[in-house]
């Protein structure tokens, strides 16, 4: 049985919508590939960039078992054990195997999942059933024109799409995804990545939709212009401001979010137990994409 929304609010630290959060994560990078091309995405191995889809190493889900008690050990506020990458935690089996692990070693973690969402309807049921308690969703629009320029291709069913076409799909099955599972009782947050020259007017439209298919609360994440989306700007702190009362109409707002690498570990913002954890020698440069 996942644990409700309310229970999450109080235990997870991407969940409180008030306070800063006292709790920890920890993320195992367990997932390395990926089935969409999103255009700001620059997925790499690196010690020093402080980003989504950046990682020192990959694991094994045993390894990652094996993280998850040093980094609970090393911090006993760490609540959540969350795989955010750095690919997409459903293009390979490892998320869910490592998930399947935590279950049955380490029942009390909270098991905390992030996708882009092309794959959840065939595994919802299995999402459900292994007894994931947050499942994030990234949804950068619901307009397939708007989310073109934000995805370029993705590859679905041993086929390539491009263009509208492959936004139809991935909008579609996000939004099936979410309503499947929110049905079961997961808890589905959603991050948006805001991009001032795309979807900046199209927020609350995202909010809302998703809200409709049962998303309980929202993320906007800013843009760090990189690989494909350099023509673009990071937005400012009035557009975030504008960009979360939008959507603040529709459901829940979190507004503590760190832009997590794929194997961070500790408060975010605050200790850190990733270096520990995964021998990694400094932190440093800010840059971005999903988490
Ligand atoms: Fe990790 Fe994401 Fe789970 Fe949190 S991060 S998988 S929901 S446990 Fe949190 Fe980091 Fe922001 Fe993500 S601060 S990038 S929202
Ligand atoms: Fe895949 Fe995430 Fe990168 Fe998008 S941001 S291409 S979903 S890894």
């Amino acid at each position: 049985m996942s644990l409700t929304f309310r229970e999450l609010t109080l235990s997870h630290p991407c969940f409180s919508t008030g306070a800063k959060p006292n709790k920890g994560r920890v993320h195992l990078p367990v997932s390395p590939g990926c089935n969409i091309e999103c255009q700001f995405c620059s997925r790499k191995r690196s010690d020093v960039e402080d980003r989504p889809g950046v990682t020192s190493s990959l694991l094994s889900p045993e390894e990652a078992l094996t993280s998850v008690r040093r980094a609970v050990a090393l911090c006993p506020d760490i609540t959540v054990a969350g795989v955010a990458g750095p690919g997409d935690t459903l293009a390979t089996p490892y998320a869910l195997q490592t998930f399947r692990l935590i279950k049955e070693e380490l029942p009390s973690i909270i098991k905390c999942m992030s996708t882009n969402g092309l794959l959840l309807p065939e595994f919802a049921d299995e999402i459900i059933e292994v007894g994931i308690d947050s499942l994030t969703v990234t949804v950068n629009a619901v307009e397939p024109e708007i989310e073109a320029m934000i995805c370029g291709k993705i590859t679905y069913e041993g086929k390539r799409y491009e263009g509208v076409p492959a936004a139809e799909i991935l909008i579609r099955n996000q939004l099936e995804g979410i309503r499947k599972v929110t049905k079961a009782g997961v808890t589905v947050k959603v991050n948006t990545v805001l991009i001032p020259e795309i979807n900046a007017d199209h927020i609350e439209t995202v909010a809302r939709t998703v809200s409709e298919c049962g998303a309980q609360i929202y993320n906007i994440i800013s843009l760090i212009p990189q690989h494909k989306l350099t023509w673009c700007t990071e937005p400012d702190c009035t557009l975030i401001s504008e960009a979360r009362a939008a959507a603040e109409k529709h459901l829940s707002v979190f507004r503590h979010c760190h832009r997590c690498r794929a194997d961070a570990a500790g408060i975010p913002g605050g200790f850190d137990v990733s270096k520990e954890i995964y021998a990694r020698e400094f932190r440093a440069e800010n840059t971005f994409s999903h988490g």
